[in-house]
């Protein structure tokens, strides 16, 4: 747009118009290139399909009883980069899907990293409980058959530089993280497909959401790699990520909903034993 062009009116009747020509099935390319012909000028007919469309799907999606849509972490894919600069390092951009948002990262943690993270752990280690959302109490989960401890946020200098990693990352407040929860699995274990974010019909959720609101995001990270089995599985999407030491695999979900279609789980090890460090995201504050 040059300096001085008047700026060009998102009209309720274009947002109208715009919303027609998606439920008539023309696809985007078609509707921007009929505006372009009546003179709009092109990054302000994008912009005006993009949110008209959202807020129309949005409307939908809330009048159809799903909670509200939130705002969530996003590493800066934006122009297909091969590479990410995370604070103190490169990290490599494996696989990146949108819908649902699930990115894989290569070298996000150094091997050393895992170790330390691995000798930290391991005198902590205990079977796994997971939030009970029935009391917002703790639980031993049948579902998940690893072992686990959390650490606190920033509780040693390799956990707050990962952490600040993280942060620039996923461009996402350091402080709406969870501590680092770490898990070993041996031959056998495994974690059932469950969602992370909280069940708002949960009776325990409301106390749950007290602290940082609800969870918008996970990284879960390879730190130890089983010789088989032990991939974290989107059974929605028929993916299989492989748990290799130092990548790890990143998704969001902006509403509390199955229609995100977050669903996922851990492969049961076949043999050896998997180790994952997970960082979980609240929307707000984890104090
Ligand atoms: O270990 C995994 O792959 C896995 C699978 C599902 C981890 C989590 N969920 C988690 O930590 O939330
Ligand atoms: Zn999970």
């Amino acid at each position: 747009m040059s300096a001085n062009a008047p700026t060009q009116a998102i009209t309720p009747q274009l947002r109208q118009w715009i919303v027609e020509q998606a439920q008539a099935g023309h696809a985007a390319e078609v509707v921007l290139q009929a505006m372009r012909d009546a003179g709009w000028e092109e990054d302000v007919a994008i912009e005006a399909l993009e949110n008209t469309l959202r807020e129309h799907l949005e409307q939908n999606a809330v009048a159809a009883g799903l909670p509200p849509a939130t705002t969530v972490p996003e590493p800066a894919l934006d122009d297909s980069p091969l590479y990410l600069q995370a604070e103190d390092r490169r990290v490599h951009v494996l696989s990146a899907q949108l819908q649902p948002r699930i990115v894989v990262f290569g070298g996000l943690l150094s091997d050393a990293e895992c170790e330390a993270l691995i000798d930290l752990a391991s005198p902590r280690m205990a079977r796994s409980r997971t939030v009970a959302t029935k009391t917002g109490g703790e639980e031993i989960n049948v579902d998940r058959t690893s072992d686990g401890m959390f650490f606190q946020r920033g509780e040693t200098e390799l956990i707050e530089r990962i952490e600040a990693r993280i942060a620039a990352l996923l461009r996402w407040p350091l402080e709406n993280g969870e501590g680092l929860q770490i898990l070993r699995y041996g031959p056998g274990a495994e974690y059932k497909p469950h969602y992370d974010y909280f069940d708002p019909a949960e009776p325990g959720t409301p106390s749950i959401l007290k602290r940082g609101g609800q969870r918008v995001g996970t990284l879960v990270m390879y730190l130890g790699e089983p010789e088989r089995g032990g991939g974290t599985v989107f059974p929605d999407v028929h993916l299989e990520v492989a748990p290799k030491r130092g990548n790890a695999v990143f998704f969001s979900y902006d509403r509390p909903h199955p229609s995100t279609r977050t669903l996922h789980g851990g492969s049961p090890v076949l043999a050896g034993e998997k180790w994952i460090a997970t960082k979980w995201l609240r929307e707000r504050e984890f104090a």
